[in-house]
């Protein structure tokens, strides 16, 4: 993402850093036609959050690392915003937590598959990180999903027990939660479906929360999950952090 001339002092410097990753990833052919709407989105939230990490998604942050430190098979699954915002620390993270990255994407085309599938070659050989990457000849299906979104890897998503979703859609949120796996989700909006579905939901932007778990992998600590973790009140903080920053 060579050509970026925004000046380190501009005061939007991270949001233009972000837009501009997915400026090129487009031209790339890495992204859904809805990409840039889906990430506007998520920019509203994070206005509403101050555009920092706020203790709740810290906390939910660290419960999702313990997941995936505690997991029999953990996988994290990418598609194309993700890819474009964060593949190269997300991919650092899969090779710190020796578990693979699986392309799953809801608009998949052989185009767009191909597109990201080099991206994340690229990021691997050019970081030299030992990372399986799936995805590419999916094998299974999602149950209680139509077409070519429920496709997926059995060794990957399929026989997993703890799956990172990044911005994830509700329906697909559902139909993994209902195989019974531990699904972790990042979302900007608390009240989306998916934030509401996962097990466990990280009310933050993506690339501060792949630097965070990146963070909390390093530090070699092997968290345990909370049996009594409330996902709802987690949601609950974030819903209340965004009202009290419209009422100040
Ligand atoms: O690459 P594909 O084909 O899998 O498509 C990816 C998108 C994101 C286009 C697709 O999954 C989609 O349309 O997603 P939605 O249903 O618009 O949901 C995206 C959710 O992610 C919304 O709730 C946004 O608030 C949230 N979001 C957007 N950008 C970020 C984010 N959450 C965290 N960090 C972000 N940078």
């Amino acid at each position: 993402m060579s050509d970026f001339a925004a000046d380190k002092s501009h005061p939007r410097y991270q949001s233009l850093l972000m837009r501009h990753r997915l400026e090129m990833a487009a031209k790339a052919g890495m992204l859904a036609d809805s990409a840039l709407i889906a990430h506007g989105r998520g920019e509203a939230y994070d206005y509403l959050l101050g555009e920092k990490t706020i203790p709740s998604a810290h906390d939910a942050t660290m419960e999702a690392l313990a997941h995936l430190q505690n997991a029999n098979s953990a996988v994290i699954s990418l598609n194309g915003n993700t890819i474009a915002l964060a593949g190269t620390e997300l991919m650092q993270l899969a090779s710190h937590l020796n578990i693979p990255v699986e392309v799953n994407i809801f608009y998949r085309t052989p185009e767009r598959m191909s597109a990201l599938l080099s991206h994340l070659y690229k990021i691997k050989n050019d970081n030299d990180l030992d990372v399986e990457i799936l995805g590419e000849n999916p094998d299974a299906k999602i149950p209680g999903l139509e077409g070519p979104r429920a496709n997926c890897c059995e060794k990957g998503i399929y026989d997993s027990d703890v799956i990172l979703v990044p911005l994830e859609d509700g329906d697909r949120c559902e139909a993994l939660v209902a195989m019974g796996k531990t699904v972790l989700v990042i979302d900007l909006n608390p009240l989306s479906r998916s934030a509401r579905m996962g097990s466990v939901t990280i009310v933050d932007e993506l690339l501060r929360v792949a630097n965070n778990l990146l963070t909390g992998a390093m530090q070699e600590i092997i968290r345990t999950p909370r049996p009594n973790y409330d996902n709802n009140q987690h949601l609950q903080a974030a819903i209340d952090h965004i009202t009290s920053t419209l009422s100040s």
